[in-house]
């Protein structure tokens, strides 16, 4: 058996659109009613699949959801014909892309009964995420459907806001071992919601059976969530024993830092202080929400988005940590332009398991001829262009299900997928 971290990053799917549908998240606010490129964005975060497989590291996907959600809008009372503009924009929405919203994953070494644990994030907070969990859930099921080797959880119960690994960090010596698992929530009171609560963090980590000794809850900073900092992993990142964040990324850093060091003695904190990177500046760039990851020769690389590169404090600041004598050694600009825009970076797009890939369903697993064969559906399949007013389009809304049918029938999944 050979336990390994394996990045799944959510296709982007047919319907991706701009309808502005996330309050606090400053990107999708900006780019509100712009012309979305869904086959541009698909195809986008295709490369970065592929450039990830190119440095030797364990690929696989999540689908896309059918959309419009009508089992969402007949509960409503509605159908995407009738339905309000606002509704129908959040039955078409391709967010579940954003596959580090999906679950919170614990790995086996970290949990009582020596299975990889999963809950999927009720996403409750944005009505537009709220309906991703069901057909989220029937994916997790059939990928992880090993009992001896997997647990998947239903959604901690509304009122409780759960987003995810976005707001979950492991910090271990290496991923096979146990680690420390950090639960990091938010507190309203500022002009935006917060999106993970503490009682669904803890109900994650007693379900999942983590060591109360080794699972820390912290707080996000209100100056982050104010920033626009909706997720905690748009402030910060972990991979193995390298915490890579924002000085004010959490409301009491120094008692942070402080358990943490107990609790994980080997770790290495790199904080970028404010005076370097403004939090607007991190935001902007998202240089944060990378992936930070282990290449094959042990040395650790940022995979971030090129509009890291494009903001000049961020990027000085990046090119004196490489010359430096720190544990990130590398910096690979992708471009997810089209995912950005609506406040989704290279992290956001990916959900990290730590697991035997034998035990996975090779479905979910992609290595680059399978890439080629699904970029080759996008191309031929997913639309151009999509503006907000054309979601209610006849003819569009065929051409959105008639990719979906296509690709998951391409990928045997017809039978296990059903609208
Ligand atoms: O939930 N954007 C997503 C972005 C999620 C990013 N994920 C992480 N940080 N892990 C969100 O806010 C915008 C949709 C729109 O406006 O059309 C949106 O849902």
């Amino acid at each position: 058996m050979s336990v390994t971290e394996i990045n799944f990053d959510g296709l982007i799917g047919p319907s991706h659109n701009y309808a502005g549908l996330s309050l606090g998240n400053l990107a999708s606010a900006r780019n509100a009613g712009a012309v979305s490129q869904p086959r541009a964005a698909a195809l986008q975060g295709l490369e970065k699949m592929r450039g990830k497989i190119r440095l030797g590291l364990k690929q696989g996907l999540f689908l896309p959801q059918w959309r419009p959600d009508g089992a969402w809008l007949a509960r409503l009372g509605t159908d995407v014909g009738q339905a309000e503009p606002h509704i129908r924009a959040a039955a078409m929405s391709a967010s579940s892309m954003w596959a580090a919203n999906a679950a919170t994953i614990s790995p086996a070494a970290d949990t009582q009964d020596g299975r990889t644990h999963l809950t999927v994030a009720n996403l409750v907070t944005m009505p537009h995420r709220s309906h991703e969990w069901p057909q989220t859930l029937a994916q997790l099921r059939l990928a992880f459907s090993d009992p001896r080797a997997f647990a998947v959880h239903d959604p901690v119960p509304a009122p409780f806001g759960d987003e995810g690994a976005a707001n979950h960090m492991r910090l271990a010596e290496r991923h096979d071992l146990p680690g420390v698992e950090i639960f990091v929530y938010g507190q309203s009171g500022g002009p935006f919601p917060a999106r993970q609560h503490v009682e669904a963090s803890k109900a994650v980590a007693r379900l999942h059976g983590l060591n109360p000794a080794r699972s820390l809850f912290v707080q996000q900073s209100e100056a982050a969530i104010a920033a626009g900092a909706f997720h905690n992993d748009v402030v910060a990142v972990a991979n193995e024993r390298v915490l890579f964040a924002h000085e004010h990324a959490f409301a009491d850093k120094d008692r942070f830092y402080a358990d943490l060091r107990a609790a994980l003695p080997c770790v290495e904190i790199v904080e970028v202080p404010a005076s370097a990177v403004s939090l607007a500046d991190a935001i902007k760039s998202y240089v944060f929400n990378a992936q930070l990851v282990t290449l094959p020769d042990g040395a650790m690389a940022l995979i971030l988005p090129t509009e890291a590169q494009e903001t000049p404090a961020v990027w000085s600041w990046l090119q004196q940590m490489v010359a430096g004598n720190g544990p990130i050694r590398r910096l690979i600009p992708v471009d997810v332009r089209q995912s950005m825009a609506n406040g989704g970076g290279p992290a956001c797009l990916r959900l990290r398991v730590v697991a035997d890939p034998a035990t996975i369903d090779p479905r979910f697993l992609v290595d680059e001829a399978r890439l080629d064969e699904i970029a080759k559906i996008v191309a031929a399949y997913w639309p151009e262009q999509i503006a907000p007013d054309d979601l209610g389009d006849t003819r569009l809304i065929a051409r959105i299900e008639q990719s979906w049918l296509t690709l998951v029938d391409h990928l045997q999944l017809s039978g296990d997928l059903v609208p």
